[in-house]
């Protein structure tokens, strides 16, 4: 894609400029721009379902250089740094380990409010604390260097890695990952944004003295761990992030508003299950509570869906706010270098 191209799409929303100059990820080189889901919630009568996952076309990739070329028989993950027994692992170590599957969401920390660098995936890999047990990490160490072969890097505390969720996972949607999404193989570390897990991980370094990494040097939170927040994905057939957060609908048809509205979104929390969904059509004087699902994993998505029966043609402001044991969303982002916790605002217009 030109670069021009690339700015005009970007100009389209409304984050755009800093979009491009500032997120995490935001290389020309291997941005996908328009990874956009339908969520398909528009049969209003049937059960919503337990996941739904995101087509590969359509999942984003955030990569801040180009991918590199590995091969399985070359790959190795090589644990070093403040370890009694530095160890390295090949691909057939990964595979001989006990498998496990798991349904989480991957999201950008520069993902804007209601934005598209979000995807829901079920992955499949071994657990990582096996390995940091057998390589013996000295009491000594307070980080780890999380290494891409693509000399990314980021760290977390020894006791965030060293937790049993965390996983070394080699299969998306049970297909080995494709080079953009870090084969042969990347690490998950759950309740954090997509900038803590490398792709193409080749390195797990303990080391004594904390460390910032890639982006988090360029003032990205360094915990980069996700609050408690919901994405307003359609209104009717519309998908609102494609469309300047502005949505007209005529009163007539399938899809205008004369028989009520669908809105449909999904939610995401650090590691407590959404409570609830709350959806205002008055522009948050009023609150009503939307269906949602309770997905198994707190580390996948919740879907949710609200049916909005207006009785006046009309402008109106859509909010959609999400509700978990820690908290509930806010109108306004603390520090969107924290991530995009404030509420989207849809402009909405009925037309008699
Ligand atoms: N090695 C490596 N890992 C990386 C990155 C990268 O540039 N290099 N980008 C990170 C960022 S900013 C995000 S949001 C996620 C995106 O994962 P995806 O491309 O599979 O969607 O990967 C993370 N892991
Ligand atoms: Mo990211």
């Amino acid at each position: 894609m030109k670069r021009r191209q690339l700015l005009k799409q970007l100009l389209q929303t409304s984050t755009g400029l800093i979009a491009a100059s500032l997120l995490p990820g935001c290389q020309l080189l291997a941005q996908k721009v328009e990874p956009l889901f339908s969520l398909n919630l528009f049969q209003p009568d049937s059960r919503l379902p337990d996941h739904i996952i995101t087509p590969l076309s359509e999942f984003y990739v955030q990569s801040y250089a180009l991918p590199p070329n590995l091969t399985i028989e070359d790959w190795r993950l090589k644990f070093t740094g403040a370890v009694t027994q530095p160890l390295t692992l090949t691909f057939k170590d990964i595979l001989a380990a006990p498998q496990q599957n798991i349904y989480l969401t991957m999201e950008c920390i520069g993902n804007p409010a209601g934005g598209n660098l979000i995807g829901n995936a079920q992955w499949t890999g071994t657990p990582l604390l096996p390995f940091l047990e057998q390589a013996g990490v000295k009491p000594e160490a307070v980080q780890f260097i999380l290494h891409g072969a693509d000399s990314y890097e980021t760290t977390l505390p020894v006791a965030e890695v060293m937790r049993p969720q965390v996983l070394l996972v080699h299969q998306m949607n049970s297909a080995p990952l494709t080079q953009a999404h870090g084969y042969p193989l990347r690490i998950l570390i759950p309740g954090h944004f997509g900038q803590k897990q490398p792709k193409w991980l080749v390195g797990i370094e303990a080391i004594t003295k904390s460390k910032r990494g890639f982006w988090e040097r360029q003032g990205w939170s360094n915990t980069a761990e996700i609050p408690t927040h919901s994405l307003v994905r359609q209104v009717q057939n519309t998908r609102v992030w494609n469309r300047q957060n502005h949505v007209t609908l005529n009163q007539d048809g399938k899809t205008g508003w004369g028989s009520g509205i669908l809105i449909a979104g999904v939610a995401l929390d650090k590691s407590s299950p959404i409570t609830a969904i709350q959806v205002s059509t008055n522009g948050g004087q009023t609150w009503e509570v939307a269906e949602q699902n309770s997905p198994t994993s707190p580390h996948e998505w919740t879907l949710w869906r609200y049916r909005w029966k207006p009785q006046v043609a009309g402008k109106y402001t859509l909010l959609a706010r999400a509700v978990s044991i820690r908290e509930q969303q806010q109108l306004e982002d603390k520090n969107y270098k924290d991530g995009s916790a404030g509420i989207l605002q849809i402009h909405v217009t009925l037309e008699a």
